[in-house]
């Protein structure tokens, strides 16, 4: 059925390269053997030698890392597939970077697919807006198990072997950057009989965190009949739909800046006529970045602050599985010690302990801020009923923001009078009353952090 090869037969490529034929269209007097399962890997947004923003100040061996690590995870994905077995690999665009994508990346992915070719695994690649097909001199051999999608029609590509053919596999690639179109609407129907894979990068139902290059929907896809849709260019993993079609973003395969958080990988997926598609979510980042409050208002003292805090770092570590983490961290909850923090020296002293003690673990966790969301631990309600000057301050502002729009209306024009000399004032937008609201509670919190004396 799945034909795989024993191990150690993997190791001679003579034997291997003829294991699968990548034909244009099957003539079906020739194939007549029937596929019932197939096994691939699904991956996209590579983003090869992606220059990692925003991080200036790390060590040397940081830096080194992260130049290596879309590299690193790159081949991580090939190490799966090789290890899996897996039948092919579809590789969903933005494989590049930059669209003058740099000739490391252009060999790294190259000797990627080549090993796996070596090992008789085909590989389909269709690319995105970060590396259209224009302007790019394409010298490089590849190998004649990797096929590249063209940018004209959809192209089709069957997958065959003696007398089987084992899918169908369609994909398109962007001509350039700026693709308005929805190219989904260039693919035609399937053939039936064997499982087919539509290869896509693609906006997919109006996600606002990219930028909307060939938009279309969910719908869209499914009224299509593939089997299953291997899109790429949101960086985050989802399901949009798990059967009917199943239509998947693998996400990106390695975060490249701090909102990029959490696990990134590929999507290993088994297609079978007996079963509902399976699709296994693979980690592959050696990286990981995370974005996490640390709660520190069981804390008496700094030294408490710092116990709590490498507590912390040490469920993330464990969650982190062996890679490298670069974490963006902020302290949280009420605290006595508030005015303490919020001294610039304390915040600077504790931010840079904490962060060498951080570089001393192996493998090593880098952390790129760490910011003060903690409050201190007075209670508005009694201060409110306080006969001072505090008790001023919070009935001033809990009338503000318990009144109606009518105490919002004044305090915009209030303060608008003041802002109207100064020379920027051109370029302000009006606040609305949610925004001068929550900018009002937190101009409260910090009167209280300076003025409460606590305990
Ligand atoms: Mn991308």
């Amino acid at each position: 059925m799945h034909g795989h090869c024993l191990p150690a037969f993997r190791k001679i490529p003579v034997i291997l390269t003829c294991r699968w034929v990548i034909i244009a269209q099957a003539p079906s007097s020739t194939y007549t053997g029937v596929m019932t399962t197939v096994r691939f890997i699904h991956c996209a947004d590579l983003h090869l030698d992606t220059p990692f923003k925003g991080l200036s100040h790390v060590t040397p061996e940081i830096g080194e890392t992260l130049r290596d690590a879309t590299f690193s995870s790159f081949k991580n994905i090939v190490d799966l597939a090789l290890h899996e077995r897996v039948d092919f690999v579809v590789v969903a665009g933005d494989v590049y970077d930059s669209s003058d994508r740099s000739l490391r990346a252009q060999f790294a992915f190259r000797d990627g697919l080549s090993r796996l070719a070596n090992s008789g695994i085909p590989s389909f690649v269709a690319f995105g807006n970060h590396d259209p097909v224009s302007g790019w001199s394409n010298t490089l051999e590849w190998p004649e198990l990797v096929h590249r999608f063209e940018t004209r029609n959809v192209d089709v590509r069957q997958l065959a072997r003696e007398d089987t053919v084992i899918a169908s596999i369609h994909g398109i690639s962007f001509p350039k950057e700026t693709v308005e179109e929805d190219l989904s609407a260039r693919f035609g129907t399937p053939p039936h009989g064997m499982p087919s894979i539509a290869v896509l990068h693609a906006n997919v139902g109006s996600n606002t965190g990219h930028a909307p290059y060939s938009p279309t929907t969910v719908s869209n896809l499914t009224e299509k009949g593939f089997e299953y849709w291997a899109l790429g260019h949101v960086h985050s993993h989802h399901v949009l739909r798990a059967n009917g079609p199943c239509i998947v973003y693998p996400g990106c395969s390695q975060s490249r800046h701090p909102n990029e958080t959490g696990p990134k990988g590929c999507c290993l997926v088994t297609l079978s006529d007996s079963a509902n598609p399976d699709v296994r979510f693979v980690p592959t980042d050696v990286v990981r970045y995370r974005q996490e409050r640390v709660d520190v208002s069981l804390c008496a003292t700094v030294d408490g602050i710092q116990r709590t805090f490498t507590e912390a770092c040490d469920t993330l570590a464990k969650e982190a599985d062996g890679r490298y983490l670069i974490l963006r961290l902020a302290l949280a909850g009420r605290t006595p010690l508030q005015r303490e923090l919020l001294h610039s020296d304390t915040h600077a002293g504790l931010e840079e302990r904490l962060r060498e003690d951080l570089l001393t673990r192996a493998p090593w966790i880098w952390l790129e801020r760490l910011s003060l969301e903690t409050r201190g631990s007075y209670d508005v309600q009694s201060l409110h009923g306080q006969q001072d000057f505090t008790g001023d301050i919070v009935r001033e502002y809990t009338s503000l923001l318990e009144g109606g729009t009518d105490a919002l209306t004044s305090l915009k024009t209030e303060i608008e009078s003041d802002l109207r000399t100064w020379p920027g004032y051109r370029l302000l937008t009006e606040p609305s009353n949610d925004e001068l609201r929550s900018l009002a509670e937190r101009a409260m919190h910090e009167t209280l952090d300076l003025t409460v004396d606590e305990d």
